[in-house]
């Protein structure tokens, strides 16, 4: 237990859980009872997740259930494995007895089960069973290349390929032209983006940016936004206060990185919005927003202690590309676009399950509708949408659910 954290609490009043309040009982009996307790919401939007997470041992067992049950298309179970490892990520402390799970929400008698073989034997050995299993494997390296999806990976496994040159020399395979690109930067791609590589290529968007138009706004989101020290992209959010102007705005971006000489690839998506449409209520789809998709060159000299490359290695390149991903509402829509591009996924999924159960209203990436009221609810500010959904704010720092 984080005595720190425990302190922290009883100062603030901040209420704790139930098994917190049972572990400081062992150690300071005098002080729990001071302690208010509350019950882990069931939804992420109501739980405090930091980006330190204690029980790692748990939530990367979770995580290799969720990825084979996609793999399987098993939608329900990988769902119930991603809300499991949510929760237990926002647990402040590691848990060590079955005992404190069965008061935590979400986790179900499969879940339990798993948790239960690592707290008795220090793993799991169904997930080592899929660890090792030949399809899983196949599956994971295939979509870890950009452009290639589960069901792509799937038809190349059943096609008997096993390796990526397989299917780089399979005369039956057709890759477009993102997956040629996926192909041609993978080992870039596949090594984590570190923060300072995040905002240099921030320091670089936002000079072209500016280049363009003085009323230019660009904004970090994604994982970077939220703290997270490593990501497997950067995601920027571009608008501009000038109407109707944001999608030329982000062609304009896109060539003038071009010409910089930094643009490896792009794929860009013109807006569908239409302002009538109501909100979605699958949170898979993606929002009707201009963006591109990027590959982008970064030079060693413009990132601080030099780009990250395999580990002691140095393959005589001065660079490395980068995923890039930048979506550009209008400006009347950025609360929510912010809001919902910040993620984490979990904590978006869940706020809109919270709007739609809890409060009869539709949130998405382009607005939030009362269903009771028959009306958009406007927003300036995050913060404003969490008002609405009568949810106490969190900043983005707190929600890596
Ligand atoms: N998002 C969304 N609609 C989707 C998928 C994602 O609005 N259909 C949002 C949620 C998070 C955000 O976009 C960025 O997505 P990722 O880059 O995949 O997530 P991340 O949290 O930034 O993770 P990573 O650090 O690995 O990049
Ligand atoms: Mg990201």
């Amino acid at each position: 237990l984080d005595i720190g954290w425990f302190t922290d609490s009883m100062r603030e009043g901040r209420p704790v859980t139930l098994e917190a309040r049972h572990h400081i009982q062992d150690i300071l009996p005098e002080a729990s009872t001071h302690l208010p307790v509350v019950v882990l919401s069931r939804y992420a939007c109501q739980r405090r997740t930091s980006t330190e997470n204690h029980n790692e041992i748990f939530t990367d067992a979770f995580e290799v259930m969720a990825e084979s049950y996609e793999f399987s298309q098993c939608d329900g179970q990988c769902l119930a494995f991603r809300r499991a490892a949510s929760v237990l990520k926002s647990v402040p402390w590691p848990v060590e007895r079955l005992g404190a799970a069965t008061r935590l929400p979400c986790l179900g008698e499969h879940t339990r089960a798993v948790m239960e073989e690592i707290l008795q034997c220090g793993r799991s050995f169904e997930v080592e069973k899929i660890l090792c299993n030949d399809r899983y494997q196949r599956l994971k390296l295939f979509t870890s290349v950009f452009g290639v999806g589960p069901k792509t990976a799937e038809k190349w496994h059943r096609g008997g390929l096993r390796t990526l040159n397989d299917a780089l020399e399979d005369p039956g395979v057709e890759l477009n032209s993102m997956q040629k690109a996926g192909f041609r930067h993978h080992g870039d791609i596949s090594r984590a983006v570190s923060r300072a590589e995040a905002l240099a290529l921030g320091e670089i968007l936002h000079q072209a940016a500016l280049g363009i138009s003085a009323h230019a706004v660009l904004v970090l989101t994604g994982g970077f936004r939220r703290g997270k020290e490593f990501g497997h992209d950067v995601d920027f959010l571009l608008s501009t206060p000038e109407q109707g102007k944001e999608e030329t705005l982000l062609l304009s971006l896109v060539d003038s990185l071009r010409r910089q000489g930094i643009l490896l690839y792009c794929d860009h998506h013109p807006s569908t919005f239409d302002i009538n449409n109501l909100p979605g209520v699958s949170f898979e789809a993606m929002d009707h927003f201009a963006k591109s998709f990027l590959i982008l060159r970064l030079e060693d000299r413009q990132v601080e202690g030099g780009v990250q490359r395999p580990e002691g290695q140095h393959d005589g390149r001065s660079w490395r590309a980068v995923r890039v991903d930048v979506v550009a509402p209008p400006m009347e829509r950025y609360a929510f676009t912010l809001l919902g591009w910040t993620g984490s996924r979990q904590f978006e999924r869940d706020l809109r399950r919270f709007a739609r159960k809890e409060k009869r209203m539709l949130l998405d990436n382009h607005g939030l509708w009362d269903k009771t009221k028959k009306e958009f609810l406007p927003a300036e500010r995050e913060e404003d949408i969490f008002a609405h959904l009568g949810l106490e704010y969190l900043e983005p720092q707190l929600r890596n659910a």
